[in-house]
């Protein structure tokens, strides 16, 4: 049964609002305090346009959180475990980060756009308050905020092609995560080979919300002759390819080691940062359990969980599905799920706790395609 969501002043609405309505929105969520576009009403329309042409996404929930100054290469270095040796303008990294006790309380991307500012672009939790809070009571010299900042996503094999007709060719010769400040008929932005997809494709840091429907248009008439059209974070094309969702697959209790983001984090390097100790301790101790996929047997899934789904082994709980889906390419039920080691070691099957009745299935590696 759907509910209609309530339009209204005290939630935030991204740049690209207006126009992502006027394109059939559908349906929203909310992340970091904003609607957040999540269909135009036609998934399996949605999904076959990123995998195999090209989709933009109204993505401006993506805050950024600017650390500004002096100190703020210091105060970025303290807030994540990833190593910050060589970072330099113009190429981010996926820099998670945690709390004191090694809880994963986000998972950004990290940009440096200039010799004293970096942007954390955040997924849904209250960076901005956390990095001001730390730099504040550290005294450090850094200025904490939320820039004028909105990303605009174009994803899919075709992306290239437009993203190049509208920038020029060398876009298609950025590195993954690489960035560059660029201009359209006076609308700024910074333009990353990024997003949350991996069907490649870029991102535009609108840096004007004034321009946000002017963007839209544009990006929108260059996609015409590669048939672009309205999307949004794809909800199966991300199970299939095992990316992360903060929030979605993450509670107080989940650490990075067991999601697969331990290749991010250096619990070595001799910079202190926030969870050093808990994360070593996390680390030495080896996880109990870790980020798998599913495959799910029975009929095709319609729509996908409301709650995360118990899973269990031989009668004993062995973890939990955190997104299901159906999924064309791989013509089977999948999820991403944590399932504890012995299960995973042991190569059983698990039973899947739906809200319509249990499935079985088999645990495998990510990602699943
Ligand atoms: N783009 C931007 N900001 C974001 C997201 C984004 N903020 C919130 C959220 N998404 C952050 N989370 C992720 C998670 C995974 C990836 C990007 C952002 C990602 N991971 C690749 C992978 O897992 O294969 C590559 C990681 C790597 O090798 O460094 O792309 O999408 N602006």
């Amino acid at each position: 049964m759907s509910i209609t969501l309530a339009i209204g002043p005290r939630v935030r609405k991204s740049p690209y609002f207006e126009s992502a309505r006027k394109a059939g929105l559908a349906s929203a969520s909310v992340y970091n305090h904003m609607y957040m576009p999540t269909s135009y009403g036609d998934p399996i329309a949605e999904y076959e346009r990123l995998v195999t042409g090209v989709a933009m996404w109204d993505v401006g929930v993506e805050r950024q959180v600017a650390l500004k100054g002096p100190d703020a290469l210091r105060l970025a270095r303290y807030l994540t475990p990833r190593n910050l040796d060589g970072i330099t303008i113009g190429q981010g990294k996926y820099a998670p980060i945690c709390d004191y006790r090694g809880t994963l309380i986000n998972d950004p991307v990290l940009l440096q756009v200039s010799d004293d500012e970096f942007w954390f672009s955040i997924a849904d939790s209250d960076i901005t308050l956390w990095a001001g809070g730390i730099a504040g009571a550290l005294g450090m010299d850094v200025k904490v905020f939320e820039p004028d900042v909105s990303p605009l996503a174009v994803q899919g094999p075709k992306s290239f092609d437009v993203v190049a007709d509208l920038c020029g060719d060398w876009v298609r010769d950025l590195k993954y995560f690489a960035f560059r400040d660029f201009e359209l008929d006076g609308i700024p932005f910074v333009l990353a080979r990024s997003g949350w997809s991996k069907q490649g494709g870029f991102e535009f840091y609108l840096r004007d919300g004034s321009r946000g429907d002017d963007l839209w248009a544009r990006v929108a008439e260059a996609g015409k002759p590669y048939g672009i059209g309205p999307g949004t974070p794809n909800y199966i094309e991300r199970v299939e390819s095992g990316l992360v969702s903060y929030g979605a697959d993450t509670d107080e209790a989940t650490n990075p080691f067991e999601m697969g983001l331990g290749k991010f984090m250096d619990i070595d390097q001799p910079h202190d940062f926030v969870g050093k100790s808990a994360l070593k301790d996390i680390r030495d101790r080896g996880v109990t359990r870790r980020f798998m996929g599913l495959m799910i047997d029975g009929a095709p899934f319609q729509g996908t969980n409301e709650h995360w789904w118990e899973l269990t082994s031989d009668g004993a709980y062995a973890g939990y599905a955190c997104a299901s889906a159906y999924s064309p390419r791989a013509q089977s039920n999948i999820a991403v799920a944590m399932v504890k080691t012995d299960v995973i070691d042991s190569g059983a099957q698990v039973n899947v706790h739906t809200e319509t009745g249990n499935r079985t299935a088999d645990v495998v590696q990510l990602p699943i395609i």
